[in-house]
């Protein structure tokens, strides 16, 4: 593997002596979010982990090499050219590593690089899902099939509804992946703490996150974990306002023939267009909240095994 890896050594050092560790994406950098306010929120997000007592290892594809741990400039970076970075979910890892090219990753890739590097845990914004229109797109993130896969637990306030949220949860269900909700019974709609759709089961605490990752782990169940961990109250845009804008930039993607890896960020920016800022307000304030709640899973994690 390690000729495919290269981990920062402070990342190095916390996994070999089992302190904990934060992985971080990096396709909410480069298509998530537009400069500046992406690389502002890499850096915060960062400190925050670092402050709750976690080290931070936001992850890249460079020059065909798995990076585990970026540098600030190599963030910056990624934050500057956005669009022009390729986004990599799983299936463009090979092509990538073979070509020697630069990424971003997506929640599947980092989840699969952040496993093969022995992290546990991994905070985002919102994962990838079943697209609404799927029954004709076949338009599923391929972030739930890695979730069947690699043994990471995901903190994400819940899933955009871009997406077809109660489908969702049905495929999560159907590749044996836990859904949690911490502190909620409810599946979080990313700017909204309330979805309308019940989470199958739900943790208050770190210390009952980590013990449910690890009965998982331990009894061989193979797999990753959605902590859906909602959005701060004071910070949320109600359902009633976001849906309709929603709903229209789903119907322009139709009309522009909007088709796979660009559909996710074509939906992102034309939300982020249409509540001019507001959105992407809520965007940073829900991420710097589930890189704190991954940071104090990740050490109650490593306390416990
Ligand atoms: N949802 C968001 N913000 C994001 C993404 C999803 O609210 O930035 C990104 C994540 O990197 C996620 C990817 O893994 O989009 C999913 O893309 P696709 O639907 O093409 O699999
Ligand atoms: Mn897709």
């Amino acid at each position: 593997m390690t000729q495919f890896l290269n981990i920062a050594p402070e990342v190095v050092a916390a996994i070999q002596e089992r302190r904990p560790v934060v992985a971080l994406e990096s396709t909410i950098i480069a298509h998530g979010m537009a400069f500046p306010q992406n690389a502002e929120t890499a850096f915060a997000v960062e400190s925050i982990i670092r402050e709750e007592g976690a080290v931070p290892a936001t992850i890249a594809v460079r020059a065909g090499k798995l990076k585990v741990g970026l540098s600030q400039t190599e963030i910056e970076t990624l934050a500057r050219n956005g669009a022009s970075i390729t986004k990599l979910s799983t299936r463009d890892l090979p092509h990538a590593v073979a070509m020697g090219r630069d990424g971003a990753t997506t929640v599947a890739s980092t989840m699969r690089i952040a496993a093969l590097a022995g992290i546990r845990i991994f905070a985002t914004g919102g994962i990838g899902g079943v697209h609404r229109g799927a029954a004709t797109s076949f338009d599923i993130s391929a972030d739930l099939g890695e979730m069947a896969l690699s043994n990471v637990a995901v903190v994400t306030a819940g899933a955009k509804a871009i997406l077809d949220l109660g489908l969702t949860i049905e495929r999560l269900e159907t590749l044996g992946v836990p859904v949690v909700g911490y502190g909620t019974d409810e599946f979080p709609a990313f700017y909204s703490r309330s979805s309308g759709l019940k989470c199958p089961m739900r943790v208050d605490r770190p210390e009952e996150m980590a013990a449910l990752m690890q009965a998982k782990w331990e009894m061989g169940l193979r797999g990753g974990i959605v902590v859906a961990n909602p959005i701060p109250a004071d910070f949320e845009i109600p359902a009633s306002e976001i849906t309709p804008l929603i709903e229209k930039a789903v119907e322009e993607a139709q009309a522009e023939k909007i088709e796979g890896k660009d559909v996710t960020p074509f939906l992102l920016a034309r939300l982020a267009r249409a509540t001019a800022g507001r959105s992407l307000a809520a965007n940073i304030e829900l991420v710097k909240n589930n890189a704190s709640v991954a940071a104090r899973i990740a050490r109650a994690y490593w306390e416990t095994v």
